[in-house]
């Protein structure tokens, strides 16, 4: 079969032109949305069991100023339930490049088990992922350099999700 979500990253780096390609994978010279699934199921999934769409703002306006914190999203928790498809939209804020990152999934459908848009910049963009069934919570964060530790650090929650994360703004 056909695999969606193959292209190297190396080509998001290299090809910074518009473009759209079927493989999961978006671009332009501001945005770009990594390894998006809309459609496959995850093995231990039946169906999608929600659609839910997740509006994310990140920048300096979120961030919570205490113990260093910079930046931040407008939200750090989000709860979906096993198998959920999950559509965000992530818009930019700031001049400066930010990331919504989510980490941990599974690698035979979302490479380095990652799904990951990104904004050179004030814009948005959009993009889905399909969880698995797994109640767990999943690690978001902006992996530009500093940014986590400044307050770019989230967590979704799939079912009741395995705890919070440590050093969450606003929860942990
Ligand atoms: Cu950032």
């Amino acid at each position: 079969m056909f695999r969606t979500a193959a292209i190297p990253v190396l080509i998001a780096s290299l090809v910074p032109i518009a473009a759209f390609s079927a493989m999961g994978h978006r671009m332009d010279m501001n945005a770009m949305v990594m390894n998006g699934n809309a459609e496959e199921l995850p093995a231990d999934c039946q169906a999608i069991s929600e659609d839910v769409q997740i509006l994310v703002r990140a920048g300096t306006q979120h961030a919570m100023y205490r113990d260093g914190k910079l930046f931040g999203y407008d939200d750090h928790t989000w709860e979906v339930r096993p198998c959920a498809r999950v559509t965000v939209t992530f818009v930019n804020e700031d001049d400066v490049r930010h990331q919504w990152m989510i980490h941990d999934l599974p690698r035979y459908l979302y490479p380095q088990g990652m799904f990951h848009m990104e904004l050179n910049g004030r814009g948005e963009a959009t993009g889905s992922f399909i969880v698995p069934s797994d109640e767990r919570t999943y690690l978001v964060h902006c992996d530009i350099s500093q940014h986590t530790e400044k307050g770019m650090k989230a967590q979704l929650k799939v079912g009741r999700g395995n705890g919070d994360l440590p050093n969450v703004p606003g929860v942990s």
